[in-house]
């Protein structure tokens, strides 16, 4: 009886332990027990306990986050103590708060970084070997300690450590478009983590965990709200529960940022007017803002969406965004505060193409903004498309920073059905050359400040983050929340190091598994490309919620919202001509960057039909016609999904069952869903070229009717 007992009380744990560790609710921090005998016991010879005095919040979150880790990743019950009183100790603190660290002589490397970046060194001190985890101030110790964490969970050596870590950019940011009723605006994985209506006396252990998440990877800002503001959020009773959020999020080095809806003053103020010169409007949001600095002493400040898709904005009162941005900066200055203006800005009264709007509003403004003020700019001129050459005002507003703005949740990626690790994505933007100070002008040289010399400097990116269990909804889409904050970070890493990070502490250490799964999580963004937007085609998705193909669509009341504007299919060709024969929107890059673009025999064939309209005919450099290409690329795309789902299932013995059947069926339905972009897109396009899909290809099973006719009313995110 006894032993039935105990063995049905082991079970009974070990199941909770694999259904609480695996349904991938732990991200990257699962602190599984490292399997490698060898590994585990060099870590073990190497550490002995932690050292650590407790001085605040944050350096206790550290310590508890190291003491649970390791006892975890080592198997092994850690010392803590705040005596040297043994060898291979953590030694972690500031110099301030320990004096062990401040006489260990890091003082000449500690003066190079600035208040968050890090050191973990080896040292003897007083004839004890030790790793001290150090910085400035007590968040850096925190980043840190991360750090430290990650090197183990990665089965890195400790013995001569000498990292010395900074942030490349100063604001490493999370934008939610999360609404008051707890709908997400492009969410795919559940409703809002923030439960407005149980704030701010609940607070979901959830809040905790997610500044936990974001303090792992370097992220120290949310803005909580949709830029689709609502003004609710700026009164009283809401200002309390974003304080109680801000009040979990300080420990972690976490700011909160509020959206600005423009028209608040009329909206909750009871003005007549917005109107950014209006000395009524002034003092409004001069009392607002003390108003929220009351609540939260260390508010970042706002974002904002301005006379864009109908938000409103000093447009409307004939001001510009300079006037408006402006006024909100002055008001937000006494208390360090910044205002981040959104550039994503296009007007269906506008004639001219889109691709261009955003460069001619903004380019007469630079030199004009208020130093507390960051323009963010997508990370191209249209709307995060699979693939988009980079956002002309790179490099062409050196007088202002620019932050920024990439979209983690996948939009246009085939949103929560769809494996497209983003750090590809990322990167490739980050890499272009703007050639705005000559060669080697790139964007992550303008973004980051130094290109300009800003001080301010940022990446946001559009969160990814629900209440489903493992927060992202397709649970290897965890990885791009990852690879934002690494790169945010350190913006040199590259996509392999950072996937290979993140499988090791996602899933497994195993050589098996990470040899298929590297290069397989690398080229799966190239892989949507294909299926979904080859050789430069964009904006062809379903309209309004983006979800499949929907090329066909031209009947909306704004041109720019119509597929039919962005492919431009007809008898002879495709493709978007941008070039001075077309809206010349080239003609916003600098002539160094564009000279390869300008050209249809030199342009990559990767941005073909983003600047050109080409003809069916066209041969390519592989020998095909462009028709013919097309249909290799649909086709190969799709195929890759296949490959795609064969390797994922000889992965199972790497991964617990939970998570291994939930991301085979993903890679079922994404499959279906490139056979269905490979079809629609085909037989539509076919309709103007009038050449057959080469014979060695399977026909595609349905007619374009068929897929004319499918709708979704009711897919998620809108
Ligand atoms: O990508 C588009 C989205 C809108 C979004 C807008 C923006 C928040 O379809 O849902 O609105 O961009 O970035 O403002």
């Amino acid at each position: 009886m006894i032993i039935r007992k105990f063995v049905f009380t082991l079970m009974y744990c070990s199941l909770l332990f694999v259904c609480k560790a695996e349904n991938g609710y732990e991200l990257w921090l699962r602190y599984l027990p490292i399997n490698d005998k060898t590994l585990i016991q060099k870590y073990r010879n190497n550490i002995s306990g932690v050292l650590i005095i407790s001085t605040s919040a944050t350096i206790d979150i550290a310590k508890r986050e190291l003491t649970t880790a390791l006892n975890s990743l080592l198997r092994a019950q850690m010392v803590t103590t705040e005596k040297l009183d043994r060898n291979n100790l953590i030694v972690a603190g500031t110099p301030s708060a320990n004096s062990l660290i401040k006489n260990a002589g890091l003082e000449p490397m500690l003066n190079q970084l600035d208040d968050e970046g890090f050191i973990i060194v080896n040292k003897i001190i007083n004839t004890k070997k030790c790793i001290i985890i150090t910085g400035n101030t007590d968040v850096a110790v925190l980043y840190g300690t991360f750090h430290f964490l990650r090197m183990i969970q990665t089965g890195q050596s400790l013995s001569s450590l000498q990292v010395v870590s900074a942030p490349h950019v100063k604001l490493r940011m999370l934008n939610h478009w999360d609404n008051l009723d707890r709908t997400v605006e492009r969410g795919y994985a559940g409703s809002s983590i923030w439960n407005w209506h149980t704030l701010p006396g609940y607070i979901d252990p959830r809040y905790i965990d997610y500044a936990r998440a974001n303090a792992s990877i370097g992220i120290n800002g949310t803005v909580l709200t949709n830029v689709n503001a609502n003004a609710v959020f700026l009164t009283p009773a809401y200002l309390q529960k974003v304080s109680a959020l801000a009040d979990v999020f300080r420990p972690y080095g976490i700011k909160v940022y509020l959206t600005a809806r423009f028209s608040a003053p009329i909206e909750i103020g009871k003005l007549k007017t917005a109107d950014p010169l209006d000395p009524q409007v002034q003092e409004w949001w001069k009392q607002k803002i003390q108003e929220i600095y009351r609540e939260i002493p260390d508010f970042g400040g706002f974002l904002v969406k301005a006379n864009s898709e109908g938000q409103p904005g000093p447009q409307d009162y004939k001001r510009t965004h300079t006037d408006g941005a402006n006024m909100l900066a002055d008001a937000i200055a006494p208390y360090n505060g910044i205002v981040i203006w959104r550039a994503f800005v296009y007007s269906n009264e506008n004639p001219v193409d889109r691709h261009k709007q955003a460069y001619h509003d903004f380019v007469p403004l630079d030199g004009q903004f208020k130093s507390n003020v960051l323009l963010q700019v997508k990370n191209g001129a249209i709307d995060f498309m699979p693939r988009e050459p980079f956002h002309p005002l790179f490099g062409a507003m050196p007088k202002t920073p620019l932050m920024m703005e990439f979209q983690v949740t996948q939009e246009y990626l085939g949103q929560g059905t769809t494996l497209a690790f983003l750090a590809p994505l990322f990167k490739e933007t980050m890499e272009s050359d703007t050639y705005s100070k000559g060669k080697g002008s790139t964007v992550a040289k303008v973004i980051d400040g130094s290109l300009d010399r800003h001080v301010l400097n940022g990446i946001a990116a559009v969160s990814n983050i629900g209440s489903d269990i493992n927060w992202t909804g397709h649970p290897l889409s965890q990885a791009n929340w990852y690879a934002l904050g690494r790169l945010a970070w350190d913006h040199s890493l590259t996509s392999e190091k950072i996937a290979e990070e993140w499988l090791r502490m996602t899933f497994s250490s195993r050589d098996e598994f990470l040899k298929i799964m590297i290069p397989l999580m690398c080229e799966s963004r190239e892989t949507v490309v294909q299926y979904m937007n080859p050789l430069g085609l964009h904006h062809i998705m379903g309209t309004s919620h983006h979800y499949g193909p929907a090329p066909w669509v031209n009947t909306l009341s704004r041109p720019e919202w119509n597929p039919v504007y962005y492919h431009k299919a007809d008898s002879a060709g495709i493709g978007f001509d941008r070039t001075a024969t077309g809206s010349n929107a080239l003609s916003q890059y600098f002539p160094e960057a564009r000279k390869r673009w300008e050209d249809v025999s030199t342009c990559e064939e990767k941005n073909l039909l983003w600047f050109h309209h080409v003809p069916w005919t066209f041969k390519l450099r592989s020998g095909r016609t462009l028709w013919d290409e097309l249909c290799y690329n649909y086709y190969t795309g799709a195929s890759k999904v296949k490959q795609m789902q064969v390797s994922w299932k000889k992965m199972q013995p790497f991964v617990d069952s939970q998570r291994f059947n939930q991301i085979d069926m993903l890679f079922q339905v994404q499959y279906e869903e490139a056979l269905w972009w490979r079809n629609a897109c085909l037989l539509y396009f076919q309709t103007f070229s009038s050449m057959p899909i080469p014979s060695q290809y399977e026909k595609p099973d349905k007619t374009l009717e068929y897929y004319k006719s499918l709708r979704f009313p009711f897919a998620p995110g809108i």
